[in-house]
């Protein structure tokens, strides 16, 4: 029996090479994902470095419904970063593209190579502005308050 779909949101980060553009590639791949397919997308967000260097980010958050068990959406979600040529010289160093599962259905988990919720996701506008574009319900007016002093402004033509 085909296992059934997990609603799951995923957040895209970039801030080398051309992010706007690799943030569009990494859509379009996850949407090829076998047992993958793209929801909603948010637009692109402009976003100043938090805890991290380097020129400004573009992020966004994806809504997808995966068939995939979480550990086998890493994979796939970690194989797409490769594809764009990430590099992990050290911790938050500037990417060419980051790929953080934020939610997946109502699952807690707590493995060696995730976390889920994702643990940072309440403390970041980046995060906290295209989630609750696309999903509105899920982002409290006090969450979104308690990061409204980072920069975060739309990116899209
Ligand atoms: N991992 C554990 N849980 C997860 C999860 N829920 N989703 C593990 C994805 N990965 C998860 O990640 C390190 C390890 O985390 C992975 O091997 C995986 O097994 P990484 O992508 O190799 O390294 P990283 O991204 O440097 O570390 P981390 O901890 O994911 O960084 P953050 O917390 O995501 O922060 N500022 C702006 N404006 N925009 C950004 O996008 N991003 C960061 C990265 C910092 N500052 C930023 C932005
Ligand atoms: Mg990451």
């Amino acid at each position: 029996m085909p296992r059934a779909e997990v609603t799951a949101f995923v957040a895209l980060g970039a801030n080398l090479g051309e992010p706007a553009q690799a943030l569009r590639d990494a859509l379009a791949s996850l949407g090829t994902t076998p047992g993958v397919r793209v929801v909603k997308a948010s637009r692109l967000y402009r976003t100043a470095p938090l805890d991290s260097s380097g020129p400004d980010y573009i992020n966004a958050v994806a809504e997808i419904a995966t068939a995939l068990c979480a550990p086998a959406l890493l994979d796939a979600m970690q194989a797409i970063e490769q594809g764009a040529g990430r590099e992990r010289p050290y911790r938050h160093a500037p990417r060419t593209l980051d790929l953080d599962l934020l939610l997946y259905g109502a699952g807690r988990i707590a493995s060696p190579r995730l976390t889920v919720p994702h643990p940072r996701m309440w403390e970041r506008a980046f995060v906290l502005v295209p989630l609750a574009e696309i999903a509105p319900a899920l982002v409290s007016a006090v969450q979104r308050q308690a990061v409204a002093d980072q920069v975060v402004v739309t990116a899209d033509p």
